[in-house]
């Protein structure tokens, strides 16, 4: 027997422990040894009742991921659930951790089901781009009905033990060792007090409206996803016969595995993974006790909210007395509203420590301190200095979107504790953290920096030194190419249509409007001493800041924002004349041509942040774009989809585009390389 199954024989019970850690995927060996252990105690005389559990934190986390788009190999998950359903001598299920996936599906083709407390129940594969293909989509209508089951399986929600047995997902809800319990179900189902049924002979109750309201809710909102609908046509054949629907739901699986989109969804959920392991990740972190937050504007304040829901206790300090009362006032909001969305309780918020001071000096003794003052290079450097005389010995870390790492800690007596803490607005929600790492940060300063960003439940990326870092740099490329779009012929309400078309909830006029016009015209005032003559600069946005139409906050920008909505009506002559001043006759752009434009760029410039060593490999260039700038996940991040169109593809593209303009569109030299040794991004992750 595989040591991934820890079989026992207590009494009559066979007791078959899963141990394949960290989370019992169910890999092939699992499955084989899950296999050959209900073989052997359905043909042992002296066995009455199997029951399998978890060693380890869960029962079973689902298939295993990293098998999909390999080879498939005996046995299935699909036959192993079938053969556990038609085993001869009843088989109880004890979940805890995690029963997600397959791990549910294993677990409803037995004949009972315990849950422990805590547990997380679900059936989460639309998230990954397929549907559930180990009988999921079958069995779950035929215990919870067929809304509910078409609610857990098109959201990929998890439940927890108590709805699950509300729902009739489990038959009892437990607190215990999943061993013991194991044990505890055996004799109750010996004496009879713990039924037993198959759920294959259950038949589902037909419910059409339910299949109808799902599908045209799905069309109207992820119309543009391939699993989602394949869900609901799954459920729908849970009213045939078994082994009919079964074989549906194979079909339908087998066309969810073969489409891009899978392969997208699956690279983003590895790319949340990959970016924690780091080369300082063998370092210990220091400990945080209390942190401080420099700056109370809309990032210091959404800093502070994000540092005390994670529990931490947070020293606010501002110059400017109103400016720290309206800082205070919207951490209240934010936490207000994190009581509403029921992630605090009103108990919590109230032992809440949070000290708010105009005195620089109330930071004596804390930890860490987050800058997030104005973005000047002189005001930055001044509160390192004047921060490191209150609390020496603390880790330093500014939150700059652009500025130069080793230039603000060239400022202080001890830059091996200054890092880059680069948080997204509004910070307590975004799950990207972008952490700096300047030429003399210390690896432990590193490791602290990933292991607060996991208390905060953010995303960590470690981003090398460079003007805009891994995120920014890289959008202010891509944004350049959407200006050029525009000036050259589209309007920006096609541009935005096109890129939402992709998949992008939002296209990049809308983000300004959004982000608020004022902040891309500060950073390009900041880049005019070093801009290059040769590039097409485009002044559209200039004139819309100098017409004081910042987008939605002044109800007004490339779209109007009041009771009118819709693309801004004045902005027309503006880019006519921005076309006269370049010379340019508009001619037309088809949807398809601006997506690639866009997309070009956006690789162009993630493929020479990775080459210079920015990024450590191309999956963390796609987890910041996936978490940080709305990528669509479907698409995997852009070096993930640049390997779907090929790096000869895509320099034969730029080498077209540069005809027009050979100072922006310039082939990286790694797409050269890639594409004379016929190699992939994926192949560069893979080697770490
Ligand atoms: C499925 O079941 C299809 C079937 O319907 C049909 C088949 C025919 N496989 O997240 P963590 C790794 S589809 C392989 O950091 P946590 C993960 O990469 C599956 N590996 O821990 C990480 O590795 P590393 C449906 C997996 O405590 C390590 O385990 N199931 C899998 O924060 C620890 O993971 C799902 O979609 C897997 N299935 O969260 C559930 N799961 O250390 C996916 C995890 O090298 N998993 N790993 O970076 C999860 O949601 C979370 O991992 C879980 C634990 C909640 C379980």
């Amino acid at each position: 027997m595989n040591d991934v199954v820890h079989l026992e024989r207590v009494g009559a019970t066979g007791l078959i422990g899963l141990n394949n850690p960290p989370v019992n995927a169910a890999s092939h060996a699992l499955r084989q040894a899950i296999l050959e252990a209900v073989e052997a105690l359905e043909a042992d005389p002296k066995i009455d009742v199997i029951a399998l559990y978890g060693k380890g934190r869960s029962f079973i986390a689902g298939a295993d991921i990293r098998e999909f788009g390999k080879p498939p190999k005996d046995p299935w998950l699909p036959a192993l659930c079938n053969r556990l359903e038609a085993c001869a001598k009843p088989v109880i299920s004890v979940l805890h951790g995690a029963a997600l996936g397959g791990g549910l599906e294993v677990a409803l083709a037995t004949h009972a089901r315990i849950a422990v407390p805590g547990v997380a129940i679900g059936l989460p594969e639309v998230t990954l781009g397929i549907i559930p293909g180990a009988g999921g989509t079958q069995r779950t209508p035929r215990l919870t009905g067929v809304a509910a089951a078409l609610d857990l399986i098109t959201t990929g929600r998890h439940i927890d033990a108590e709805q699950a047995l509300a729902l009739g997902l489990v038959d009892r809800v437990v607190t215990g060792d999943p061993r013991d319990l194991a044990l505890q179900a055996a004799g109750d189902m010996r004496r009879g007090d713990l039924p037993t049924r198959r759920t294959g002979d259950l038949d589902t109750k037909p419910d059409d409206a339910a299949l109808a309201k799902t599908a045209a809710e799905l069309r109207k909102t992820r119309a543009h996803l391939f699993s989602p609908h394949r869900c609901v046509e799954a459920v729908a054949a849970s009213t045939l016969p078994l082994p009919e629907g079964l074989a549906r739901e194979r079909a339908l699986f087998q066309d969810c595995l073969d489409s891009p989109q899978r392969a997208g969804l699956i690279h983003a959920f590895f790319a949340e993974r990959a970016v924690a392991k780091i080369p300082e990740a063998v370092t210990r972190p220091r400990d945080i006790g209390r942190i401080g937050v420099i700056g109370a504007g809309t990032m210091g304040s959404g800093i502070a909210t994000a540092c005390l829901l994670a529990g931490f206790p947070v020293t606010l300090v501002e110059k400017n007395a109103d400016a720290l009362g309206r800082g205070q006032s919207a951490i209240v909001g934010n936490l207000d509203g994190a009581v509403r969305r029921g992630k605090l309780t009103s108990e919590k918020r109230d032992t809440l420590d949070l000290i708010a001071s105009t005195d620089m000096a109330r930071l004596d003794g804390v930890d860490l301190v987050i800058e997030a003052a104005f973005e000047d290079m002189e005001v930055k450097k001044q509160i390192i200095e004047q921060v490191e005389k209150i609390c020496p010995g603390a880790i330093l870390a500014t939150n700059t979107s652009y500025l130069d790492l080793n230039d603000i800690a060239a400022t202080a007596a001890s830059p091996g504790d200054v890092i880059g803490l680069h948080f997204f607005s509004p910070a307590h929600v975004m799950r990207l953290l972008e952490v700096v790492v300047g030429d003399a940060t210390r690896p432990e300063v590193v490791a602290t920096g990933f292991a607060l960003a996991k208390r905060l439940r953010k995303i960590a990326v470690r981003a090398g030194v460079c003007d805009g870092f891994i995120g920014n740099r890289i959008m202010n490329h891509y944004r350049k190419a959407a200006d050029h779009l525009m000036l050259d012929g589209a309007s920006p309400e096609q541009i935005d249509a096109a890129i939402r078309g992709f998949g992008f909830a939002m296209g990049p006029f809308e983000m300004s409007d959004l982000a608020g016009l004022d902040i891309g015209h500060a950073n390009r005032r900041r880049l005019d001493a070093t801009r290059p003559e040769a590039e097409r600069y485009v002044a559209v946005a200039d004139r819309l800041v100098e017409a004081g139409w910042l987008g939605r906050k002044t109800g007004k920008g490339f779209y109007l924002h009041g009771a009118d909505t819709g693309p801004n009506p004045d902005i027309a002559p503006i880019i006519e004349a921005e076309r006269a001043r370049h010379g340019v006759s508009p001619r037309p752009f088809t949807d398809e041509d601006i997506v690639a434009r866009y997309m070009t760029a956006m690789i162009s410039e993630a493929a020479r942040v990775y080459d210079e060593g920015i990024a450590l490999r191309p999956i963390d260039v796609d987890a910041v774009l996936l978490f940080g700038y709305g990528f669509p996940r479907h698409h995997g991040g852009p070096l993930h989809h640049a390997d779907t169109l090929g790096a000869a593809r895509l320099v034969e593209r730029i080498e077209t585009y540069a005809t027009e303009d050979a100072h922006f569109w310039q082939v990286p030299a790694i797409l050269r390389r890639m594409a004379a040794e016929e190699t992939t991004f994926a192949d560069l992750n893979r080697e770490g």
